[in-house]
Formats: C-alpha cells, sequence, structure tokens
C-alpha cells in the first residue's frame, strides 16, 4: 500500500526528489540566456539554496505522491519521476518566492529556523529582486523540461492563475490591517476565509494536485468539486498556520510569529473578538497590533482566558470529519487516495 509519505514500495522518493533538485538548480546556473559573472553566478546558488531548501516539501513531494495515485501505481519511470518531480519543486520556488517577500512585508525575523533572507548582512533590498528571480526560475524550469508537451499552455495559465491568487490574497491580508486599525471589529471569519483562500489554498493545495492531473493528460475543467474540497483543505492549513503563530514553538516551527504585533486578521483575534465581553474587547483593542511585548502578553493572556487552544482543537476535529465525508462523496478512488493523502500530511501538524 502506498504509505502518505510516498516512500513505500522500497522506492525512496524523498531522496530521489532531491537529487532532482540538484539537477535543476545546475540547469538554471548554466542558463545560456545569461552570461552570469562568477559572483552573480554564486549569488544565485546561495540564494536559491538558503531560501527553497529547508521547508517540509509538502507541497512539492504532493505532486509525486498525487501522480503515482491518479496512476494506481507506485512505480514510476525515470521520465515520470523528473517531471513530477520538477512540478514539484515548480511549487516549492513558487513558495520560496512568497516567503521571501512575504517577510519583507511581514516584517518577520526567522524563516525555517534562519533569519529571513532579506535580514542576512548584504541582503537587504535585494531580496526583492532574488524573489522576482526565484519566480522567473519557474518559467525557466517550465520552459526546459515542459515546452511541446500537449498541457504546456495548461501548465502556465495554471502558474499564472495561482499566482495571480496568491498575490491578491497578500494584498487583502496586508491592506485588511488598515480596516482593522481604524476598527478592530471590522475582523470576522468571512473577511478572514477570503484572505486565506486567496493567500494559501491555491497554491499550497489547489496546485499539487492539479499538476498531477495535468501530467495524467486530465482537463482541470471537469475538477471543479476537487477544486473545492483542496480550497477547504488549504484554509483549515492557514487557520493551523494562524494557531501556530501564537501556540507554534518558534525552535519547532523555525519562525517567530509576528500576526499579534502586526494587526492582522488571524483566526484567533477574530474567535476572541466573538466571544469577548465588554471589558476583554476593551483589553484586544487597547493591545492589538502593537509592538511592545508587553502587550502581546496581554493579548495572548486573553487568549487564554477565552480558551482558544480548545476552541481550535474543535475546530480542527470538525474541520477533519467535513473533509473526510467529502472527500468519501468522490466518485473516483484515485482522487480520494490523493485527498486523503493529502490531509494526513497536515492533520494536527506542529509545523
Ligand atoms: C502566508 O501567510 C502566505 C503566503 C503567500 C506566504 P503568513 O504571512 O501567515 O505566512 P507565515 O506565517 O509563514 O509568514
Ligand atoms: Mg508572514
Ligand atoms: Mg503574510
Ligand atoms: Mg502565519
Amino acid at each position: 500500500m502506498a504509505a502518505a509519505n510516498g516512500s513505500a514500495g522500497g522506492v525512496d522518493t524523498r531522496g530521489e526528489f532531491s537529487r532532482i533538485y540538484g539537477v535543476l538548480k545546475e540547469e538554471l546556473l548554466k542558463d545560456p540566456a545569461f552570461e552570469f559573472t562568477d559572483s552573480s553566478r554564486e549569488w544565485i546558488d546561495r540564494m536559491v539554496d538558503y531560501n527553497v531548501l529547508g521547508g517540509k516539501c509538502n507541497r512539492g513531494l504532493s505532486v509525486v505522491d498525487s501522480y503515482k495515485l491518479l496512476k494506481g501505481d507506485n512505480v514510476l519511470s525515470e521520465e515520470e519521476m523528473f517531471l513530477s518531480s520538477t512540478l514539484g519543486w515548480c511549487i516549492e520556488w513558487l513558495q520560496a518566492f512568497f516567503l521571501v517577500l512575504d517577510d519583507i512585508m511581514d516584517d518577520s525575523h526567522t524563516r525555517r529556523g534562519q533569519p529571513c533572507w532579506f535580514r542576512v548582512p548584504q541582503v537587504g533590498s535585494i531580496a526583492i529582486n532574488d524573489g522576482i528571480i526565484l519566480r522567473n526560475h519557474i518559467s525557466r524550469l517550465l520552459r526546459l523540461h515542459f515546452k511541446g508537451k500537449p498541457y504546456y499552455a495548461d501548465l502556465l495559465d495554471l502558474f499564472n492563475e495561482v499566482e495571480f491568487k496568491t498575490a491578491s490574497g497578500q494584498l487583502l491580508d496586508l491592506i485588511t490591517t488598515h480596516e482593522g486599525e481604524k476598527d478592530l471589529t471590522k475582523y470576522n471569519i468571512g473577511v478572514h476565509r477570503r484572505i486565506v483562500q486567496y493567500k494559501t489554498a491555491y497554491y499550497s493545495f489547489y496546485l499539487p494536485v492539479a499538476c498531477a492531473l495535468l501530467l495524467s493528460g486530465e482537463d482541470l475543467t471537469n475538477y471543479g468539486a476537487v477544486e473545492n474540497i483542496l480550497v477547504e483543505m488549504g484554509t483549515y492549513f492557514q487557520v493551523q498556520d494562524d494557531y501556530l503563530d501564537c501556540y507554534g514553538d518558534p525552535e519547532f516551527i523555525g519562525k517567530i510569529g509576528t500576526d499579534i504585533e502586526d494587526y492582522k486578521c488571524s483566526w484567533l483575534v477574530v474567535q476572541a473578538l466573538e466571544r469577548a465581553d465588554e471589558s476583554q474587547k476593551r483589553v484586544l483593542f487597547e493591545n492589538y497590533g502593537k509592538k511592545d511585548p508587553a502587550c502581546v502578553a496581554k493579548v495572548k493572556s486573553l487568549y487564554r482566558e477565552l480558551n482558544l487552544e480548545a476552541i481550535f482543537q474543535d475546530y480542527e476535529n470538525e474541520s477533519y470529519k467535513k473533509l473526510i465525508a467529502d472527500i468519501e462523496a468522490q466518485p473516483s478512488i484515485a482522487v480520494q487516495k490523493v485527498l486523503k493523502s493529502f490531509l494526513h500530511k497536515i492533520y494536527k501538524r506542529q509545523k
């Protein structure tokens, strides 16, 4: 039986996936379109390693795992493994591109257990251009390995659409704080939902499965119901991210939370607003969105008073049950397996 981590059947998927990273990076470094100087080549080499590696690779590996499940065969040919891994790495590159810029905009400190790229000495605002280069690497990888395939145009369209949705979600995330600063009560679950669907769900959940479907020769217009389930799963995933921002161990999750300081429309503040009495609301209004650690501590102690940890556990259990029911209503067993494998990678995650 195929294991959720894709390492069943004696095939070391993760090892092979990592090896393919090296191949792709080498291709990009000797890209004939650019006359790299030694120092620019070294910069790109270091920048790509720093930002693309070090994550869990859930999104990237999910392309390979999903493709195997759709084919109904745990063993891929060398070519199939290479192509599905390349698409997986394109998603990891997309993630790196968004994270480099997200950390600047969120004024974050650490990512994946190391300083955010823009905080590295001598990087600073060069990180903005590095983000753009990471995005352009994706187009180059797709062109190098998929130009001429019948689904090439659909693949480009998919990456473009998902990138647009994510950037739109980031915009909503960032400008919503202006509304919140004027009136925190503007934050509600509907506002939160729209932000997280756009900024996280499409690229993290729909994109890996859509890539596997295209590789399998499928037409994405037939998979609207699957898209809806994946967007739901992505929403649940971002609620976990919001929860871990406050309750996760920074050593373990590799990043220090900044949502309270940044005035974010986080799932936690939305839950707090729904449950707070007048005096508790006053504590929130006075302390939310301030850099002062004493204010942050007051917000966290209010969250504790309101029992948000238990409310999150309930949400997590309910989301899981609902997702499983929706998945089991899908007609295709292969599709059910793809969706369940994805869900089991994130259910009750600690990082
Ligand atoms: C993540 O939002 C969304 C994108 C597109 C990177 P976030 O700022 O909550 O992410 P993180 O907690 O990883 O900084
Ligand atoms: Mg962030
Ligand atoms: Mg952000
Ligand atoms: Mg976050």
